[in-house]
């Protein structure tokens, strides 16, 4: 196998051939050279195809780039790496900032070079940041001034990561990355890469243990921008995206870098993605396509009438997309009746980069994910392997171009059996090839012998207007196993008392089979997530 690493080492550390998912690459889209680099493809062919003047990256404070200037930047960047920095082709490069311009031209400068990127959350501690370069056995960083202190105090402890440069940061910083960036030209020929040599390191947000480094190929990155883009989202050169989810999220870094740049159009990057900042920042920008998280909808929905694009107030929204839990349908109503537009759904996994089931915004279904994207295969499965009739709940397995591949990591076993990636939800596929979600498999609650699915009950609870978010979990009982017991943030203006407890039982009994209703209800101000916004039920249910 051709490879252009000198550093072998993420090659070493792949999962045995027999422990891989199988991989498919079906249809034209999907066919690659054995040669590739994602950033050649994205950004040099980008350019080279005449859209150099084309507006690539827009940022509060008036920053404006081209394609152009992104790759002219990201060019200096690859050189001060290789040149000053002493980069070698598959060394591992820490790269940690909010979403900006800089964090674009890093990360592109990083794949040029051949290094693998390992993007970090903002919110990550020292010893989450230890953690990751000790897994990723990282090298050398690139890290935004603005979050340097984690990383300071993450470095003592990091003797393998000896090359750091900061950005953003004063012009006279000696470790300055524009300062060294300013002595090279700007031209960079990109190492020329295998298609299967690994360029990003995704680790999983994980919600318990030892966080999981998911590796990724040139190729899939080409694949995730050649499957679900073009079918389900059908966006244009002159979409402007914006949105909320870290570039260290494979959902932020596809849905706001990776698929903008492979048509052609512009995105916004925001450091500030805060609900209300969102509401400004999208007529600000005349943002055209949204990506952020159900709870974000919900939170938006209040005031975004005016976002809409047949607005005659100017909206500009017409295409928005919920990813990274599941979209409680009456959050999708909630939204549709306040700017008139279908929320796209799409269930996607760090391991498999991207979003594999979905639906357009023309044929949505409250309360399913949608169909399996063109290029992957999904299915429905027991406890044995075996796929379950439409209308069964079972274990989602799936298939395609991208897959499960974890870096030295006995969870392999776990996610990839008999060639399928199975990510750990339970679901249903009715007769039609629709999946409808039930829940995480650990998450399901089994009590007096029923199986309840808590994001059931929660869509329940929330089609009650007193209530903000929730979230259903099963907590130990001595009579019938599990109970349900719902965590309710409520509304301004209503108190949690004894009588607002059997109104939302009430309220349950009466949307759905009455034996789910939650038998505990415990009101709280917040509920625990995950840096990437995902409720972490596991922390309730010993509450
Ligand atoms: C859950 C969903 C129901 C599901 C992700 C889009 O979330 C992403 O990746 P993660 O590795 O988590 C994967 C798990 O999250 N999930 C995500 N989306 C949905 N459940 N409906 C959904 N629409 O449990 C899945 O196994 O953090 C999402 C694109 C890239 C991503 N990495």
């Amino acid at each position: 196998m051709p490879s252009a690493h000198v550093d072998t080492f993420a090659r070493d550390h792949l999962p045995p051939p027999a422990e891989q998912p199988r991989f498919l690459f079906e249809g034209p889209a999907l066919q690659f050279p054995v040669m590739l680099n994602c950033a050649t493809a994205l950004l040099d062919q980008a350019v080279a195809r005449g859209w150099g003047s084309r507006l690539c990256i827009r940022a509060p404070g008036g920053v404006r780039w081209t394609y152009a200037d992104l790759l002219a930047r990201a060019n200096r960047i690859a050189q001060v790496l290789v040149h000053d920095m002493g980069l070698l082709p598959g060394q591992r490069v820490l790269l940690r900032a909010p979403n900006n311009p800089m964090l674009a031209a890093c990360w592109f400068g990083v794949i040029k070079a051949g290094g693998i990127a390992v993007a970090t959350m903002p919110m990550l501690r020292a010893k989450e940041l230890k953690t990751m370069a000790d897994i990723a056995q990282v090298s050398h960083a690139l890290c935004d001034t603005s979050l340097a202190e984690e990383l300071q105090l993450a470095l003592p402890a990091l003797p393998l990561l000896r090359q750091v440069r900061w950005f953003n940061s004063r012009p006279d910083d000696a470790d300055g990355l524009e300062g060294a960036m300013a002595r090279q030209g700007d031209n960079f020929a990109n190492v020329d890469t295998a298609a299967d040599d690994c360029c990003i390191f995704a680790f999983t947000s994980g919600t318990t243990g030892v966080p999981k480094c998911t590796m990724h190929a040139h190729r899939d990155v080409m694949a995730a921008c050649a499957c679900w883009p073009p079918h389900h989202l059908q966006a244009d050169q002159d979409d402007v995206f914006i949105g909320s989810p870290p570039l260290a999220f494979t959902f932020g870094l596809g849905g706001l870098l990776l698929f903008p740049m492979s048509i052609g159009a512009s995105t916004v990057l925001l450091e500030q993605v805060s609900p209300p900042a969102l509401l400004n920042a999208i007529p600000a920008f005349g943002a055209t396509v949204l990506f952020t998280a159900p709870t974000s909808y919900r939170a938006l929905a209040a005031q975004a009438q005016d976002l809409r694009i047949s607005e005659p107030l100017g909206g500009t929204l017409r295409k928005c997309v919920s990813a990274g839990e599941a979209l409680p349908a009456p959050t999708r109503a909630l939204w549709k009746e306040a700017t008139g537009i279908e929320l796209i759904d799409g269930i996607g996994a760090t391991e498999l980069l991207h979003i594999f089931i979905s639906h357009t915004d023309a044929e949505a279904r409250p309360g399913a994910t949608g169909k399996v994207v063109p290029g992957y295969h999904a299915k429905v499965v027991d406890d044995r392997g075996v796929e379950v009739p439409p209308g069964t709940v079972g274990k989602l397995a799936v298939q395609g171009p991208t897959g499960c591949r974890y870096l030295g990591d006995e969870r392999q076993k776990t996610y990839v059996q008999n060639g399928w990636n199975l990510t750990g939800d339970a679901y249903l596929m009715d007769a039609e090839g629709w999946f409808h979600y039930q829940a995480r498999t650990d998450d399901m609650i089994v009590s007096a012998g029923y199986n309840i699915a808590g994001p059931e009950v929660e869509d329940a609870l929330m089609t009650h207007p007193a209530v903000a978010e929730c979230a259903v979990v099963g907590v130990p009982d001595a009579e019938r196993g599990q109970l349900v017991k719902a965590f309710v943030v409520l509304c301004e203006g209503h108190a949690g008392d004894a009588a607002m407890v059997k109104l939302l039982q009430d309220h349950v009994k009466q949307a759905i089979a009455p034996y789910k209703y939650p038998r505990a209800v415990s009101f709280v101000t917040t509920l625990p997530r995950t840096p990437t916004g995902k409720l972490q039920r596991f922390r309730l249910t010993s509450r």
